[in-house]
């Protein structure tokens, strides 16, 4: 297996070496610029080769067999478990494997949920939420009598925590993300947490885009559930985790039943696994772990410090950049402030669809997403039919962001952007 990860000062170059996709493919003659890591991450070789040594080494069921490769499928399975545990500093124990953040929120939603959350009572969202940490709990209400109150965000992004007292008053349970998928914006979990326990609330973190991007203590921030997903974060698809504190889920029913996660099965009926198989019913994704595992190692050699920094750096350097065309009509979204942001930058060029330029952009090598990145309602309240979204990973480096503002400009030629940014208006 190759060694992932130097840590000389050719850091980047080696991390970017680290990645066949990055390394070999091209896109119509160019140089692949892969700036939708926020959608989901690019793979290094070490958790590929992961998959590939699992599968034709050691590829078996866990839990079950006795035999020298199941034992040995079993024992990798649960070491991948203590290395994501490790990477957010959570007892192994306290960490349940899902297939992504979207399944970890809905385990929360109909287990936790369906046992504590009555008619009246009150959930706290905010306005920027994905629709993995919006939709589930709609339903919950839906079903519960419950209501749904949002903590609004300002024409910037930002959390505004004004009447952050008044909103926890009576509320159960307080669902936000981490870091938004369309704006970057950092919550503030170091005011919200403690304000919404004092108020008597659990509060569920969707971490989805931080646990890539920025060192996540669970402990620390004092959630009661964190959510995350493995392929943002260089680990395959299909494989995600839920944090949640002991006695939280070892008072919580099952999620799904079925295989692996009872104890006892008569005809009259079953008594469930420890945590966490209590809530992994069925086969697992088990090379997806094993990948999962072999992912945080890699982030944990690069260090999840430098990875925060990295991607404050080339934030910092793409809104210097974009500031450029601004007298264009580029207009960027957001909190604009590479303290405030993590991995992703949202904007739209003039009156070009974002649709277009994402076209426009992938003639050119550079994959950038475009719509309403799953926030629809945040979209709505913004007044913004879509934007284009570039977000960054560890690979990145400033030539890619330059192949991004090269790319804008062909699209502002294509599209004849003069420089009150109105198409047709081209004035050299
Ligand atoms: N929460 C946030 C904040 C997300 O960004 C995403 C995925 C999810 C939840 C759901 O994650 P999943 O792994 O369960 O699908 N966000 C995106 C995105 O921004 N573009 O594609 C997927």
């Amino acid at each position: 297996m190759r060694a992932c990860v130097a840590d000389d000062a050719s850091k980047l170059a080696r991390i970017v070496g680290d990645f066949p996709i990055l390394r070999e493919r091209t896109v119509r003659g160019r140089r692949l610029v892969y700036l939708d890591s926020a959608a989901t991450s690019q793979k290094p070789q070490c958790v590929i080769d992961a998959l590939v040594t699992y599968y034709s080494t050691y590829n078996a069921n866990i839990h079950r067999g006795v035999y020298e490769i199941a034992a040995r499928a079993t024992d990798a399975f649960e070491d991948a478990r203590a290395k994501v545990a490790r990477f957010v500093n959570a007892n192994p124990r306290d960490l349940v494997w899902t297939r992504n953040t979207t399944e970890a929120i809905n385990l929360v939603a109909h287990s936790w949920g369906g046992a504590n959350i009555k008619p009246g009572d009150v959930i706290l969202v905010t306005q920027l939420e994905h629709h993995s940490n919006l939709v589930p709990w709609q339903e919950l209400a839906a079903k519960t009598g419950a209501r749904l109150a949002y903590v609004p965000v300002d024409d910037r992004g930002l959390h505004v925590l004004d009447d952050l007292d008044d909103l926890l008053d009576g509320v159960k349970l307080v669902a936000l993300s981490h870091v938004s998928n369309t704006l970057g914006t950092i919550a503030p979990l170091d005011v919200i947490v403690p304000r919404a326990h004092a108020a008597g609330a659990v509060v569920l973190v969707d971490g989805a885009q931080a646990a890539p991007n920025m060192p996540v203590d669970v402990k620390a921030l004092d959630v009661d559930f964190y959510a995350f997903s493995g392929h943002k974060m260089c680990a395959p698809t299909g494989i995600g985790a839920l944090y949640g504190k002991r006695a939280l889920l070892e008072a919580m029913p099952p999620f799904l039943t079925g295989g692996d996660m009872i104890r006892t099965v008569t005809y009259e009926g079953a008594t469930f696994n420890d945590l966490p198989w209590k809530f992994e019913a069925g086969t697992s994704n088990i090379a997806g772990a094993i990948g999962f595992g072999a992912a945080v190692e890699y982030l944990s050699q690069i260090g999840m410090e430098w990875v925060r920094e990295h991607e404050r750096s080339l934030a910092s350097y793409a809104f210097e950049r974009l500031r450029e065309l601004e007298p264009r009509g580029l207009v960027v979204y957001g909190p604009r402030d590479p303290d405030l942001v993590a991995d992703v930058i949202s904007f739209n060029y003039a009156d070009i669809h974002p649709h277009d330029l994402a076209s426009i952009l992938d003639g050119e090598g550079v994959c950038i997403r475009a719509g309403h990145h799953c926030t629809m309602p945040l979209m709505e309240k913004m007044g913004w039919p879509a934007t284009a979204r570039a977000s960054f990973y560890i690979y990145n480096t400033k030539q890619d962001v330059d192949a991004l503002i090269d790319a804008l400009g062909k699209a502002a030629a294509i599209f004849k952007i003069g420089r009150a940014g109105v198409a047709g208006a081209l004035d050299g």
